[in-house]
């Protein structure tokens, strides 16, 4: 039970003792891998005589204190050892089973390799250490495998030896020269083919780089190794920091519970991260490899050289690095597109966490599972916070600020305080009162109200914030950067600034304004908060039309079609006719066809708000009703529009690029549902298409339009792709997503599929994820239905792999905004995934939050 209790931040002591070298050796063999683990321990406290080392699911074979046998007992799945000695060698042997490691987490097989996770608690189930991430120890390994099966034996740093053995076996040993915590060590040993190539720094060191991908991939290799050099590139040049070892490898993976792992000079990926051709991957594909190479890359100064003191501090690494690789992506291609990326998953995922059971601070306060505090408020709430303080210092002090956190902290473990001093000093600019972005949870929200005096041509915009109580500590004002446009009734900008807001309420005062002006609010979502405020609809018609900001632009339309659905929403309560006006019909129209912006752009204000981005827009909701008004507002635009969507359609049809084939499949999106004329040009599309950006998005058209050839070509589609899991993963996402009652006996029937299996988290997330969080009538359907089901997927995972389930449970513990019985539902399949003799810490901490 003691597993299940919680860890504080407020308890954090530095470490008794801590271990400035280790020296591992891997025997790798099946069925049994053993490990030796020589560390060089030191006292830190004089008065410690107790050393605890951090394990979990190890066989001990051996300890041993100065080459002696050393009593020792385990309690708690910890190791402890009485000892008066200030320095020692500490030799413990353990005994591993890679094979039937289905976690993913510590040493595993994927698809015949070996290889690590250790992040963040995954070196424990190596062997005995002290597995926090402020012991900081120079790592030396040495790894033995069968020559045949395993011919690369790769570790974090430089390759110091390698040679052959008896019995076909051979051996590689790896230095890493930058002392690390355990949760950057990494092994992999594997039959890989190999991409190589190389990287001049600015100071002219040659670096190494490989990527490593399964056998037979190597094509698919490129973009990965563009996308690291540009990464490499990048850095230098916006951030100053150059790579610091000689080698930088990167292995994909198809068994993976995350992105990708930023392991020292050793990354391990997700192959969806990593393989990429214009055939099997899209545009969008393309993107996320570029973005998630960068955000590894970047780790190295920001994660690794520079790395936490205690996981609470998480969001020290993780925010930061998003931070960058948002920047990133921004510099290398469309700002405006990758901030309107970014606002959405802080809107619609991040919003949610902090209306759900599990809120947070981006400094967590208490924690019974790290991994489950892998967390969109960590990570993108995260970045935000980072992005005010660029928002506020600007660039340059900025960057000053980076350059003192980095001469100050480097090669040490230090916290998210640490760096906000860095940031203040180097700057000058108080940070006081802003700290309190780390350590207030929930999403505060700002009202607007506006004063408009004719006589004196004075203007006054009110601004007051409200924040929720989350663990009740959220009672103190905030300091928001607010970005606003005032823009008169020709469309000319008369004011554009950040203002800081930083009391309960401000009157900010405009004068010499002619007449009334139309404000743009929270520009480019310079603070991660709600506005209340009532837009009219000519007011976002306005702003569609005229504000500076393309980010303000898209903001508008996103309110313009939400104003629309509620109002519908509003009409069928008062058992009126739904009604699309002609002004919002008119404003997309003129957007469709506007020859002046990036069609990319278009394409992306298109996307319209999905159900569950309304949702996070209210406090409860009658979910039939929001269904019923989306999908009306939805198919009145379309047939209102058909015209433009169609001229553009065939406009952009032969432009063989990616903002081109953005807004053509936009078009074909919304054409899908406006008649059955358009079946014939999506069986086109998918029929002629070269590129996996056009067929997966006439697939998409047929599934959403609900066309008489769908069926056909999605079997198509799997005949051709059935044996590249990648793509078959979205393949299952379609059938995640299908609105019809009989989806659920589908999603068991496609659990027995030869792509399908239990034990891939890319497998799982695709047909059962997808299911759970982004099928929302079916998962939600009234009968409950689709809680029992994710429920039983659930239980399984349980046992299999209870990272991916406690990611999987997400939308079934966000429930808090759904009717009575909906809720009654869910309560009831948690108490029984509660009541389970065998529930992982994960789902527990999760489960047990949602329920109380
Ligand atoms: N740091 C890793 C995530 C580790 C998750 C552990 N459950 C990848 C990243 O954020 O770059
Ligand atoms: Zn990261």
């Amino acid at each position: 039970m003691s597993q299940l209790q919680a860890k504080y931040l407020k308890d954090y002591s530095a470490p008794d003792f801590t271990i400035d070298h280790i020296q591992l050796n891997f025997d790798l063999n099946e069925p049994y891998t053993y490990v030796t683990a020589i560390s060089q321990v030191v006292k830190k406290n004089k008065e410690a005589t107790r050393l605890e080392l951090d394990g979990n699911s190890l066989e001990l074979v051996s300890v041993k204190i100065n080459n002696n046998a050393v009593e020792h007992q385990i309690l708690n799945e910890k190791l402890i050892i009485q000892t008066i000695l200030d320095s020692f060698e500490l030799e413990i042997i353990t005994k591993l089973e890679p094979g039937k490691n289905t976690s993913l987490e510590g040493l595993y097989l994927s698809d015949g390799a070996y290889c690590t996770q250790c992040e963040a608690e995954g070196f424990r189930c190596i062997t005995y250490y002290l597995d926090r991430p402020d012991v900081l120890a120079k790592f030396d390994v040495r790894i033995e495998a069968d020559k045949e099966d395993f011919p690369f034996l790769l570790s974090n740093g430089n390759l110091l030896d390698k040679g052959e053995l008896n019995n076909g076996r051979h051996f590689a040993s790896w230095q890493d020269p930058y002392p690390k915590p355990s949760y950057l060590f990494a092994l992999v040993a594997g039959d890989f083919d190999q991409l190589k190539d190389s990287f001049t720094t600015r100071s002219a060191r040659e670096v190494e780089l490989q990527v490593f991908v399964d056998k037979g991939n190597l094509n698919k290799a490129n973009h990965a190794m563009a996308s690291l050099k540009k990464s490499m590139e990048w850095d230098e040049t916006r951030f100053n920091l150059e790579y610091d070892l000689d080698i930088y490898m990167i292995v994909a993976v198809d068994f993976f519970n995350m992105g990708a792992m930023e392991n020292k000079g050793l990354n391990v990926f997700n192959t969806k991260y990593v393989l990429a051709d214009t055939e099997s991957a899209t545009d969008q594909d393309f993107h996320g490899i570029e973005s998630v190479i960068g955000h590894e890359y970047f780790h190295n100064w920001t994660g690794n050289r520079v790395t936490c003191r205690d996981w609470f501090q998480l969001s020290l690494k993780e925010g930061l690095t998003v931070f960058r690789d948002q920047e990133f992506s921004s510099d290398v291609g469309s700002r405006a597109v990758n901030r309107i990326h970014a606002i959405k998953v802080v809107r619609n995922q991040q919003f949610a966490e902090d209306a759900g059971p599990m809120a947070h601070p981006i400094r967590p306060e208490s924690v019974i599972e790290m991994n489950n505090f892998y967390t969109v408020t960590v990570y993108d709430k995260g970045a935000e916070v980072i992005r005010m303080m660029h928002t506020l210092l600007g660039e340059t002090k900025f960057q000053k600020g980076m350059e003192l956190y980095f001469k100050r902290h480097d090669g040490q473990a230090v916290t998210c305080d640490d760096f906000v001093s860095a940031m203040e000093t180097a700057s000058g600019v108080d940070l006081r009162q802003f700290r309190l972005w780390y350590s207030q949870a929930g999403t505060p929200i700002v009202t607007v109200s506006e004063e408009y005096n004719e006589q004196t041509r004075v203007y006054k915009l009110v601004l007051s914030q409200n924040r929720p109580t989350v663990a009740g500590n959220n009672t103190e004002a905030m300091h928001i950067p607010f970005d606003i446009e005032l823009i008169d009734s020709k469309g000319n900008s008369l004011f554009s600034d950040v203002l800081s807001f930083t009391e309960q309420q401000q009157i900010f005062t405009f004068e010499g304004i002619d007449s009334q002006p139309t404000a743009s609010l929270l520009q480019n979502f310079s603070a991660p908060v709600k506005i209340d405020y009532e837009y009219t609809a000519d007011h976002l018609a306005h702003l569609m039309r005229y504000a500076t900001n393309e980010v303000a632009r898209w903001e508008a339309s996103v309110s313009l079609f939400s104003k629309t659905v509620w109002g519908c929403v509003a009409a069928l309560e008062n058992g009126q006719a739904m009604q699309v006006g002609s002004l919002v019909q008119d404003a997309f129209r003129g957007l469709i066809l506007d020859p002046m912006l990036d069609p990319a752009l278009i394409a992306e204000v298109m996307n319209l708000p999905s159900v569950s981005e309304l949702i996070e827009q209210v406090s409860t909701v009658d979910l039939d009703k929001l269904l019923l008004a989306r999908q009306f507002t939805v198919d009145e635009l379309g047939v209102a529009c058909e015209d433009e969507l169609n001229a553009r359609y065939h406009d952009l049809k032969d432009q063989d690029t990616v903002q081109a084939r953005a807004l053509k499949n936009a078009c074909l999106y919304w054409l899908s549902r406006v008649g059955e004329q358009y079946e014939a040009l999506i069986e086109f599309q998918f029929m002629h298409a070269d590129n996996m950006t056009d067929s997966l998005a006439a697939l998409k058209a047929a599934s959403n339009g609900e066309v008489r050839c769908y069926e056909v070509l999605m079997a198509r589609f799997e005949e051709k792709w059935n044996k590249t899991p990648l793509v078959m993963d979205k393949w299952f996402m379609l059938q995640a997503v299908d609105k019809s009652e009989k989806v659920i006996d589908s999603l068991k029937a496609l659990t027995e599929h030869a792509a399908f299996s239990y034990q891939n988290p890319n497998r799982v997330r695709s047909l059962l994820g997808t299911f759970a969080a982004a099928n929302i009538e079916q998962f939600h359907r009234a009968d409950g239905r689709g809680y029992e089901f994710i429920t039983e997927t659930l239980k399984l995972l349980n046992g299999v792999n209870p990272q991916v389930a406690a990611r999987i449970i997400t939308p079934l513990i966000q429930f808090s905004k759904f009717d009575e019985l909906r809720q009654a539902k869910i309560k009831h399949c948690l108490q029984g995934l509660l009541d389970l003799p065998n529930l992982s810490k994960d789902l527990y901490e999760k489960v047990s939050r949602a329920l109380s």
